[in-house]
Order: structure tokens, then C-alpha cells, then sequence
């Protein structure tokens, strides 16, 4: 295992009240040409980062707890990225695979096929962004069994495109007035241990699941069933032990395609190379974005062959997927995550994060203010869900308060959660224990603001 060395200072420094002048500025001048739908959760702006930190244009540098939503996993700049890509854009920026192939993209459907669950035969294609490649894998899917039916989960999230809309739970703000959404989806009970009549029965939560797509649809009319291993958005929500593998099992028994959407879970955050890996589950799909490529853009499909070549050629693909850049960023970002031992990283990260915020819980319970329902999740990838004390009753304004609380403070932390109650850290695996310690000593400070 190597070690990191950073070019920024990694500390937290504030030179002005954050949003600074600058920003504010900014956030004036987006005003009038950036369309009002797009929000921006830390109306901070950036000019460089790297670790564990973000500069913004006033000179602030803040802990980065959210990695641009578990992407930037191995850095923000990372020299061994950086360079690949600059080396790569030296020569071309572009051919387009489906014009004139190169090789960096058979290299990165060799290292995924690879690295992602499962020592079956399999092959990968390769798009720009998380929704992308969901709408490919229910492509893939619906093709091979030649069945229509997909199943999703409460709380899920998988996009915003049509059809990801319609597989993603939430309404406001990712659907609302946006439909009508694709047919053919159909939503299923969770296992949520905290909230969750069936509490940590992991594979009971399954059977009930697997009860109502037997009356509701019948096993053969299913095509798929697409699950994120550990949810993200929907709040960080890891099912009940066998709740994943009692899905798969029934799926692979009824010829159902089992899609782990791992875009968010993915490449390293929960400490393995893959949430699938925890439970030892191997889907017949995965899909891939995120972490992938250090923060460029590019996701991916991966799994079973049959299922993968059973498409018609000229089936799949798009003009920039793939793109050389993207694919340069990704074999550099996934060298960096062997050789800096990330898996490992994650589970160490989690497991500073889990006693701290642990430690907390209990500190505030004792005071009479239990507002910590649950510190939750695996690796590099724990949240906090937030309630009035004394109850499960979710507590979203808390969330916004403190996560607000901790920007104030030079932390910058996210919210997540079908109620928005949740905050979740997802800090860069390549940050420092004291600057994560740093910035969990402030968010805990944060749980406590009126
Ligand atoms: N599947 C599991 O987490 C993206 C969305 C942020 P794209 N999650 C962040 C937002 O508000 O738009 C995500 C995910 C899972 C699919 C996606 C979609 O990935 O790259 O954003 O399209």
C-alpha cells in the first residue's frame, strides 16, 4: 500500500463568513442565467480541492464530507487521474467507440468485468452518467427474457431520466409534474431495519416482497428487479442481512434479471470493492458511475454474458460514452483505489465515523436529547437519521439546521432521505484522520444548534 501526498493544505481555514463575497456574487450572477430548477446544496463556489478539502473563490477551505455525492472517492485531483487525463486529451479528446475504437475502453470493461462481483464469464458497456446506464440495464434486461415488468424498491433512487424517474420513489423534488413516466414499474416494500415491522429479519422482508410480486404480477412477466445494495438518496437504508441474497435467489430460480444499481455504492465506498461483496450477492447486472472515474463522467453496465451479448448489434450504445478522457480518468482512479488499499480506508473511515457519532448519540440521549434515531451504513458511506426525541418521528428541519450549521463552520455535509431527515457522509477515502475527526467534532457540535 502507497500513501497520498496532497497538494492543498489539508486544513480547515476560514477567511470569511461562509457564503463568502465572492459566492455571493456568484450566486447573484447564476441568477439570471443557470435555470432555477437546479439547486445547489452548498451555495459555496469552488475553485480547487484535493483530499480532504475544497477552496472556494473567497479563500475559504472547508472539509469536503460528500466527495460530489460519492464521486470523487480517490481526490478531487488526484496527481495519477490528473495526469492521465491530460495525457490522454493531448492525443484525442474523442473518436467515438461506435466510429473509431480505442483501446482504454476494452481496458475498462476488462477491469470491471474483473473487479465487480462474480468469477462468471461477463462483458461491460461503458455511458456518461448513473441514468444512462440504469435505462441500459432495463434495456438489457427486457431484451433477454423478452418479459416487460420491472420491479423497484421504496425509498429507491435510480435517476432522472423518464425511466429512471419512474423507478426512483420520491416525488418532490425529482418527479413532481414531470410525468407521465414509463409503464411497467412496479414498487415494492423495503427492508428498513429502523422503521421496518420486520426489523433485522432480513429475509422475511424478502418473502413479503417477493408474496406481492407473486400476486401482483406473477414471477414470469418479471424482467427485472432493481435494487441499490445499500440505498443512497432514499437515506442510506441497508437492508436486513438475507434480504439481498433471498431476492437474488428468487430471481435467479424465476429467470428474473437481478440488477444491483451501484452507482453510488460502488468502488470502494462501503469497504469493499462493491456493496454486493458484504453478503457475497452476485447480480446478473451491475450498474456503475460515481467513484468510477475519479469525477469524470462515465458509467457503466456490467454482468452475465448471455444476458450482455443477447443484445442485436448496434443495440447499445450513445455518442460520448466511453468517452477516452472519461475511460483515461477511470483505470488511473481504479489503480489509485488497489494501490492506496481504499477498501481498507473505507472500513478505517468507518469506523472513526461510527464511534463519534456513536459517542454522540448517546451523549445527547443522556441530556435528553436523543435526536440520533440511528448511525447507519458501511464504510465511507454512514448516516445519521434524525428525529424528535423521544420518538421515530423524522426530523428534516434538524437535518437542514445542522448540515446549514456545519457549512457555517467550514464542513461541507449532505442530507438525504425519503423525509430529508438523514445527513450522510461521504467524505473522499484519501482524507486524514485528524481532518475527518476535525469535521466530526463540528458536526456533532451541529446536532445540537436550535
Ligand atoms: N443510481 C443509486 O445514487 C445518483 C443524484 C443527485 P446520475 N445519485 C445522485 C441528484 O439529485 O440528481 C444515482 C444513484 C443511484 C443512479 C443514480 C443516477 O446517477 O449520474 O446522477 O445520472
Amino acid at each position: 500500500m502507497t500513501t497520498i501526498t496532497h497538494r492543498l493544505p489539508q486544513k480547515r481555514h476560514l477567511v470569511t463568513d461562509l457564503p463568502g463575497p465572492r459566492s455571493a456574487e456568484l450566486t447573484a450572477r447564476r441568477r439570471s442565467a443557470v435555470a432555477a430548477g437546479l439547486g445547489s446544496a452548498v451555495p459555496v463556489y469552488a475553485v480547487d480541492a484535493d483530499g480532504g478539502v475544497i477552496v472556494d473563490v473567497d479563500g475559504n477551505s472547508l472539509i469536503d464530507l460528500g466527495s460530489g455525492i460519492a464521486v470523487t472517492t480517490v481526490g478531487a485531483s488526484n496527481p495519477a487521474v490528473a495526469d492521465a487525463v491530460a495525457a490522454q486529451a493531448h492525443h484525442f479528446t474523442h473518436t467515438c467507440f461506435m466510429v473509431t475504437p480505442y483501446e482504454a475502453y476494452i481496458a475498462v470493461a476488462e477491469k470491471l468485468n474483473e473487479l465487480t462481483p462474480g468469477d462468471h464469464e461477463k462483458r461491460s458497456v461503458l455511458f456518461n452518467s448513473g441514468a444512462e446506464a440504469v435505462e441500459n440495464a432495463v434495456k438489457i434486461a427486457r431484451l433477454a427474457t423478452g418479459r416487460n415488468a420491472v420491479v423497484a424498491f421504496d425509498h429507491a433512487y435510480h435517476g432522472r431520466t423518464n425511466l429512471t424517474m419512474a423507478l426512483t420513489a420520491k416525488s418532490i423534488p425529482y418527479k413532481h409534474n414531470f410525468g407521465p413516466f414509463a409503464p411497467e414499474i412496479y414498487r415494492m416494500p423495503m427492508s428498513y431495519p429502523y422503521r421496518d415491522e420486520l426489523g433485522t429479519d432480513g429475509v422475511a422482508a424478502a418473502n413479503r416482497a417477493i408474496t406481492m410480486i407473486d400476486k401482483q404480477l406473477t414471477a414470469d412477466s418479471v424482467a427485472a428487479v432493481i435494487i441499490e445494495p445499500v440505498q443512497g438518496e432514499g437515506g442510506f437504508i441497508v437492508p436486513a442481512p438475507g434480504f439481498l441474497p433471498t431476492l437474488a435467489d428468487w430471481c435467479r430460480s424465476n429467470g428474473v434479471v437481478f440488477i444491483a444499481d451501484e452507482v453510488q455504492s460502488g468502488f470502494c465506498r462501503t469497504g469493499d470493492w462493491f456493496a454486493c461483496d458484504h453478503e457475497g450477492v452476485v447480480p446478473d447486472l451491475i450498474t456503475m458511475a460515481k467513484g468510477i472515474a475519479g469525477g469524470m463522467p462515465l458509467a457503466a453496465v456490467t454482468g452475465r454474458a448471455d444476458l450482455m451479448d443477447a443484445v442485436h448489434p448496434g443495440g447499445l450504445g450513445g455518442t460520448y460514452g466511453g468517452n477516452p478522457v472519461a475511460c483515461a480518468g477511470a483505470l488511473a482512479a481504479i489503480d489509485q483505489m488497489s494501490e492506496l488499499d481504499l477498501p481498507a480506508r473505507a472500513r478505517h473511515i468507518g469506523e472513526i465515523v461510527t464511534s463519534s457519532l456513536s459517542a454522540k448519540a448517546q451523549a445527547l440521549a443522556a441530556e435528553g436529547r436523543g435526536v440520533i434515531g440511528e448511525v447507519r451504513g458501511r464504510g465511507g458511506m454512514i448516516a445519521v437519521e434524525l428525529v424528535k426525541p423521544g420518538s421515530t418521528e423524522p426530523d428534516p428541519e434538524l437535518a437542514k439546521a445542522a448540515a446549514a450549521h456545519a457549512l457555517s463552520r467550514g464542513v461541507v455535509v449532505l442530507t438525504c432521505g425519503t423525509h430529508g431527515n438523514i445527513l450522510r457522509l461521504l467524505p473522499p477515502l484519501v482524507i486524514g484522520d485528524d481532518l475527518l475527526r476535525e469535521a466530526l467534532d463540528i458536526l456533532g457540535d451541529a446536532l445540537t444548534v436550535d
